[in-house]
This record gives structure tokens, C-alpha cells and sequence, in this order.
């Protein structure tokens, strides 16, 4: 019962179109190695980063010809023979993370940052990801999906809500402290605005257009600040801290843009999660006020098994919804050229059917 051939959206090389074709080989389960597991694809989420990794805009890359996509949700069909300690069997629904593999046994893992393993596979980026009807991931790194989400309601915790998720978890910050959230009409950012609120911050949110402004406020943000229109981003976060500037952000943005502002807006102490993933740029952060200010500067990359974990379950007592338009891998091409211009509130989950 499963096929010879699926269909799959595939980037030939770096900066290519995306080809959607139905001809694309599925890795049989008597092919599968030990540790291996084939999930039968529900629906897939659209992350900004796919657009990046097909783009080739990153110092790192990727394989090619590339199948992309790394967040979805779908059904254990097959585990490869010899496989042991498996966490998961066949029937299990499951979401596939950016993290496809870590070896759990290197310096990074031992210490839980299994996102920098020294043998790490990533999905849709070093090896095929969730843009196909058919995925090859690993039983130890796949995320069980509980009961009551359904499949395309989850997809998108798996990349931007785990993400955001961590990002908030190491900012530092407790209830009631003020978090400045640039990007936070886009795919990550309508996520971090619902953690932090489920976890007692007030939030600024700042994108731009009506609709991501009625998304943020709907979302529960406290404050509102539209970047196109706003003349001065900093003072206006100042004047709703009370003069004090905010305790933290989590910067989300596809843009440079929107870090800059970060060192100034921060009260002492603050800290600058950095989380958006904008082409070859660099973070210009004044030494003097960064120093002098105590300011910590934090990359976050996704996230463990463990962060996947607490971020789907959180989602799973209601407190946390995806804000999802279904669309159809056919319609992939599209929607990365929506994301390009920043027209997109919330996320788009993709049919595989
Ligand atoms: O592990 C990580 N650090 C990680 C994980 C997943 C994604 C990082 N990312 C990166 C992506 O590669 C991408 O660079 O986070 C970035 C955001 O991904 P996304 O949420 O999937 O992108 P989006 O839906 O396009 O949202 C970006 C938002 O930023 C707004 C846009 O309007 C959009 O809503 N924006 C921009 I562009 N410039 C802005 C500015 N100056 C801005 N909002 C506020 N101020
Ligand atoms: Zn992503």
C-alpha cells in the first residue's frame, strides 16, 4: 500500500524555481535503515526559512537537488528493521522538526543543545524534508502530536512555535515584564505573542498593515506599533514602559530592520533574543550602551526534543492556536512569493494531497 512514487516540491539548486512533480521516488520501508521511520504526510506549515534555503541565502549549504519543508504533521507508516528503543510505532502521529537528527552523544548534545549537534541532520535543508507526500525522519527525533490538535492546527508549532517557544523560555523575563516583539504579524511572531501571553508578559507588537494589526491585538498584545508608519519606534516603546524601555524582545523579523532599534528600547539588563534569520547582515549593536546598560545578546536556535514537547503541549490545552490559511503544495511558488513581500498574517499550512 505504499507507493513507488509520490509527489514532491523540489528546489534543483540554490535560487531555481520550485518544481511540483509526481514522479518522485519513496524510499520503501524494507530500504530504511535502523533508527529510520517513513511518515505518511497530513499537511505541512510554509517557514520563512524555506524561502531562505531555496533562495540559497545563508553561509551554510544546502543539498541539492532539495525537497524543503521542516514543519509537518503525519503518520508513522513504517520503522526500519533493526531499529532499537523506538519511542514511537507505526500508527503514531508525529511532527517533523528543523532537528530531523541528532546523535545525542556529542559535546552540544550531552549538553541539550541537540540543535547544535556535531552530526546533525536538518530537515528540508541537509536532507528531504516535509514538501513531499512521504518523509524518511528518525523515531528519536520526532515529535508525538497528542489527540485533541488536529494535523494542520500542529503543523506550524513544529518550526515557529518551538521556536518562539525556546526563545521566550531564555529570555529571562517574569510576569508582568514588558517584551517588544518585531515580526510579530508574521508566521513565528503571532506564536511568541500568545506564549508570552500564556506565560503572564505584556507584550508591544510592531509589523506593519491593518492586518496583522487586528491579528496582534486579536492575539491578546497589549500594545501595537506599525513600523512603516511609526516615527519613532523607540520612543513610542519608551512612553508605554513608563520611560523605562522594555525588559526583553524577540526579534522575528525576515529584515534587518528590525533589529536595530533593540539596544536603545531595552531597560538595563534587557535582553535581545535574536531569532530572525535575515541574508548576510550583521547585528549593529552600539558597544558603549550594550556595556554600559548590561545588555545580553542571545541567538536562539529552535530547539530540543524536550522544547517540542512543552510547545506542543501547551498548544494542546487551547491556550495557543495557530492562525492558519490551507493552501495546496501546488500553490507553493506563491506563497514564497507572498512571504517575500511580507503579505502573509499568521501561517500557511499546505494540503500534500
Ligand atoms: O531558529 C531560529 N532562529 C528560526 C526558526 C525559524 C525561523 C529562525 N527563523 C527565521 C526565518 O528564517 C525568518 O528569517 O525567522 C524569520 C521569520 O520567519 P517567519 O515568521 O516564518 O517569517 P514571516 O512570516 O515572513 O514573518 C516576518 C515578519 O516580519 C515583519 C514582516 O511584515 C512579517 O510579518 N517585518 C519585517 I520583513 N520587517 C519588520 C520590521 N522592521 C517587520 N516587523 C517589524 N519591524
Ligand atoms: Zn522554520
Amino acid at each position: 500500500e505504499i507507493p513507488k512514487v509520490q509527489k514532491a516540491a523540489i528546489v534543483q539548486k540554490s535560487g531555481a524555481r520550485v518544481e511540483v512533480r509526481s514522479n518522485v521516488p519513496v524510499k520503501q520501508p524494507e530500504e530504511l535503515g535502523p533508527g529510520e521511520c517513513l511518515v505518511k504526510m497530513h499537511c505541512t506549515g510554509v517557514c520563512h526559512t524555506d524561502l531562505h534555503a531555496a533562495m540559497g541565502d545563508w553561509p551554510i549549504p544546502t543539498k541539492a537537488p532539495l525537497i524543503g519543508g521542516h514543519e509537518g504533521v503525519g503518520e508513522i507508516v513504517a520503522i526500519g528493521e533493526n531499529t532499537t528503543h523506538s519511542p514511537v510505532k507505526i500508527g503514531d502521529r508525529v511532527g517533523i522538526k528543523w532537528i530531523a537528527y541528532s546523535c545525542l552523544e556529542c559535546e552540544p548534545c550531552r549538553k541539550s543543545f541537540e540543535q547544535n549537534c556535531e552530526n546533525v541532520q536538518i530537515s528540508g535543508y541537509t536532507i528531504d524534508g516535509t514538501f513531499q507526500q512521504y518523509v524518511v525522519s528518525y523515531v528519536h527525533c520526532v515529535t508525538p502530536i497528542p489527540e485533541g490538535l488536529d494535523s494542520a492546527a500542529a503543523a506550524s508549532l513544529l518550526c515557529a512555535g518551538l521556536t518562539v517557544y525556546r526563545a521566550l523560555k531564555y529570555s529571562e523575563t517574569g510576569p508582568g515584564d514588558w517584551i517588544v516583539l518585531p515580526g510579530a504579524g508574521g508566521g513565528l511572531g503571532h506564536l511568541v505573542i500568545q506564549y508570552a501571553k500564556y506565560m503572564g508578559r505584556r507584550v508591544i507588537a510592531i509589523d506593519g498593515g491593518e492586518e496583522k494589526r487586528k491579528l496582534c491585538l486579536s492575539l491578546g498584545a497589549d500594545h501595537w506599533i506599525d513600523f512603516k508608519t511609526c516615527k519613532d519606534v523607540t520612543a513610542e516603546i519608551k512612553r508605554v514602559t513608563g520611560g523605562k524601555g522594555a525588559h526583553a524582545t524577540v526579534v522575528t523579523t525576515a529584515s534587518s530592520s528590525g533589529y536595530s532599534q533593540a539596544i536603545d528600547y531595552l531597560r538595563p539588563n534587557g535582553r535581545l533574543m535574536a531569532v530572525g534569520l535575515p541574508a548576510k547582515t550583521t547585528l549593529d549593536a552600539d558597544i558603549f550602551w550594550t556595556v554600559y546598560k548590561s545588555i545580553t545578546i542571545h541567538g536562539s536556535y529552535v530547539g530540543n526534543r524536550q522544547d517540542a514537547i512543552e510547545c506542543v503541549d501547551i498548544a494542546a490545552t487551547g491556550a495557543v492556536k495557530v492562525h492558519y490559511a490551507e493552501k495546496h503544495i501546488d500553490d507553493l511558488e506563491d506563497v514564497y512569493s507572498a512571504l517575500n513581500e511580507g503579505k502573509i498574517a499568521g501561517r500557511i499550512v499546505l494540503a500534500l494531497n
